[in-house]
Formats: C-alpha cells, structure tokens, sequence
C-alpha cells in the first residue's frame, strides 16, 4: 500500500524538511517508515501507521507512552552525561498537540525522532551484547517503578495469559476455520502436552508471591537499541508497556538473545538456546535489578525463557491455525514455521533447564 509519507510527515511539528520515506525494521505489528529529512545536521525520523486492529484503543496507547517517555525523561535528567534524544523514545507532536494524527482514511500515526547511531540486532552473536541489552531491560524495570499516576492502560488485555492463550488455542483447534489443523498435529500436541505447567507463573501472582510491576512486555532483542560501540542504549516499541510479571520481559529477552538462530529458521538443527549468552543476559539484567527483585522472582527466572517461547510458539501457531490474521507473514506457512522453530528452541531451553537454574542461583 502506497501512503503519502510527505503528506503525513507534514501533520506533525518539527523544523525539518521531508526529503524521503522508506520501511524500515523487522517489526511484525505496524507500518514502520524512517523518514530522511533535507537538514543533514538535524533529526531523522520514524513515521508508523498503527496497527489498530490489534490495538484497539489507540489514544489511551498513546497516552500510556507519554506517560512513559515523560518519566524516563525526567529521569534521565538527573543523571549526569545522558543523551536523552537517544536514551529514550521522543513522540513528536501533531499540529493539533496530540502524539497520533488519524488521515483521511482512518489510518492512525504516530511519529517519534529516529534514534542515530544505534545497533539493532535480531541474532545476538556476543555475550557482550547480550550483557548490555540485559542491562537496558534492568535499567528501563529499575527507571519506571517509581512512575507516578497510577496503573498504566491495558493496551492488549491477558497479552501474556497463558490460560487466557490455552482458550484461544484450543477454540481455534475446534473451529479450523481455515483447514489447516490437519498441517500441525505434532506442534498442536507438543503444546498441549505441556499447558499445564505453564501456568505456575500466574499462580505464584494470584498467590501474592510475585507482585505485577510495570513491565514491557515485549523485549525481543530488536526492540532494545545498542549504541554504536554495542553498549546499552534505549528501550524502544513501548506499545504493551503495562502491568505484567518481571518473567515475562526477562523470557522474552532471553528467547531471542541467546537463540543461535533467527526467530523463524527453518532449518531446525541451526536452533539453540546458547547457555554463555543466557548466562550474560542475565548477569546484565541482575546487576540492575538484583536488588528489587523478591527471592520468588528470582528463583523463577530460570523458568521464564521456556514459558515465554511456549508463549509465543503457541500464538505463532494460533495464528496459523486461525489464518494469519495477527503478525505480519511473508510467505504461506510463516506462522507454521515460526512455531515450529520456537518450539525446538523451547525443547533446548527444556534440556538446559538445570544449567540455566544453577548460573541464576550464582548471580543472586
Ligand atoms: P513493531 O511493533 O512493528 O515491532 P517497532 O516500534 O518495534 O514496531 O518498530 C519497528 C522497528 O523500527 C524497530 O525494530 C526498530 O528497528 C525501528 N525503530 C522504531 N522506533 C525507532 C526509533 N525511534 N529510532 C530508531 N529505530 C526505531
Ligand atoms: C511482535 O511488535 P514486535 O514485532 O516487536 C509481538 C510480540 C511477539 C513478537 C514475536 C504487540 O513483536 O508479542 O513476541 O512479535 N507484539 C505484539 O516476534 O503482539
Ligand atoms: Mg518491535
């Protein structure tokens, strides 16, 4: 689809010329454009049409990231020496003063300074990098739990309820609304197999033994920028920053930072979980939050990689089963085959457990 990015670009304020606009990332959720501006010397930027089918409320999304960036600001301004345009995410504001402006055809955008200088990495390949991105989760955790002003907006209601998933799951199973259940029989029972001892992370919350903190619920390691000498950077795609558990970032991150292959790889015997990346992760993370973190958090970590790649196989898989309604696919059996490779990472995560376990133990 060909969107008039100049047009758009020109909705919001800032005293810069638009000069050309191209996609940019990998990201599975939205539309996402860096826009180059004239002025070589001043900020480029990056323009995204919102995915608002999958989230629906997209004014209190975006008041949720305001909240955000203005703490982390006015954090960051305490500190000596921080590069706050590059430190944290800046929403550049519409001519109307909101941060997202809705075009003529109902599309919604939003538009932020493009952080330069920056490393993206959607395969880890040094326990230096995995280090430092396990410091910028511990840092951005650590910097948001004194936000003022109440519980931040459910941008996606039960986003990491594995019950809640298992419902789905199993409601689409029956239904086959397209005919493809019959294509994923082994990866349907290796999920169901293991439903049931997932669920002890919701249970220790219902039990009052790990508190919801703000968390962000989305760490893969692509939505953590390094800085140009692979040092700890910024915390970006701040969309499901909300209440959740620690596990559910410190799982996410580890899923694609000590993965040895890509998120969707094909070739399964490429697929691993690297223990000496696992072990820097966390050493990173810990060094951040070691000292917040309740002694039932912590001896749960080592449980989160797992659930969290059986998370996110079993929605991979969902949205196969259901017909590719909900990431960004780029061919046929996209979906089917990200499970799969998620799910032969979950299996390594399984064999290593007992490592994993031990090297958390260590560290706290
Ligand atoms: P999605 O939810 O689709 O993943 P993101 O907000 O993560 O969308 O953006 C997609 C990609 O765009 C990111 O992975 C990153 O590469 C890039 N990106 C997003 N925001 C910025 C920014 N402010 N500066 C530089 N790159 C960015
Ligand atoms: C999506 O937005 P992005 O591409 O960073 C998804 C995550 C999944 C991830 C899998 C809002 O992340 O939950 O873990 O894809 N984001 C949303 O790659 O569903
Ligand atoms: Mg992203």
């Amino acid at each position: 689809m060909a969107y008039y990015l100049k047009e758009i670009f020109d909705y919001f304020v800032t005293d810069n010329n638009f000069l050309n606009g191209e996609p940019y990332g990998s990201g599975h959720i939205h539309d996402t454009f860096l826009i180059k501006t004239v002025e070589k010397d001043k900020d480029d930027y990056i323009l995204q049409r919102l995915n608002n089918k999958i989230f629906k409320n997209i004014p209190e999304l975006q008041h949720n990231i305001e909240r955000v960036t203005v703490h982390l600001r006015n954090k960051l301004k305490t500190k000596p020496g921080s590069d706050i345009k590059r430190e944290c995410l800046s929403l550049i504001p519409s001519r109307d003063g909101k941060s997202w402006i809705v075009d003529k055809e109902g599309n919604y955008w939003r538009m932020f300074i493009f952080i330069s200088n920056h490393r993206s990495y959607n395969i880890v390949d040094s326990p230096g990098k995995a280090f430092e991105g396990g410091k910028t989760i511990g840092r951005f955790q650590a910097m948001l739990s004194d936000m003022p002003g109440g519980p931040l907006f459910e941008t996606i209601p039960r986003f990491h309820n594995i019950e809640y998933r298992l419902e789905i799951f199993n409601l689409k199973i029956k239904e086959n609304p397209v005919g493809r259940v019959v294509n994923a029989g082994e990866e349907i029972n290796q999920v169901l197999q293991r439903a049931e001892e997932m669920k002890i992370i919701l249970k220790l919350g219902k039990e009052g033994k790990i508190p919801l903190r703000i968390t962000h619920n989305d760490t893969k390691f692509n939505n953590i920028l390094l800085d140009e000498n692979d040092k700890a950077l910024c915390v970006i795609d701040l969309d499901t920053v909300m209440p959740g558990y620690v596990h559910y970032d410190f799982g996410d991150a580890i899923r694609t930072a000590a993965n040895t292959a890509a998120e969707d790889e094909k070739d399964l015997s490429m697929i691993n979980m690297d223990i000496n990346l696992f072990k820097a992760y966390s050493e990173g993370y810990l060094s951040e939050t070691g000292e917040t973190l309740n002694d039932v958090e912590k001896e749960y970590l080592a449980f989160a990689p797992g659930l969290i790649t059986y998370t996110i196989a079993l929605r991979f898989l969902t949205d196969y089963i259901n017909g590719d309604n909900y990431f960004k696919i780029h061919h046929e059996l996209h979906n089917l085959q990200r499970a799969r490779a998620q799910l032969r990472l979950m299996m390594s995560m399984e064999e290593q457990y007992g490592e994993m376990k031990k090297i958390i133990s260590k560290l706290t």
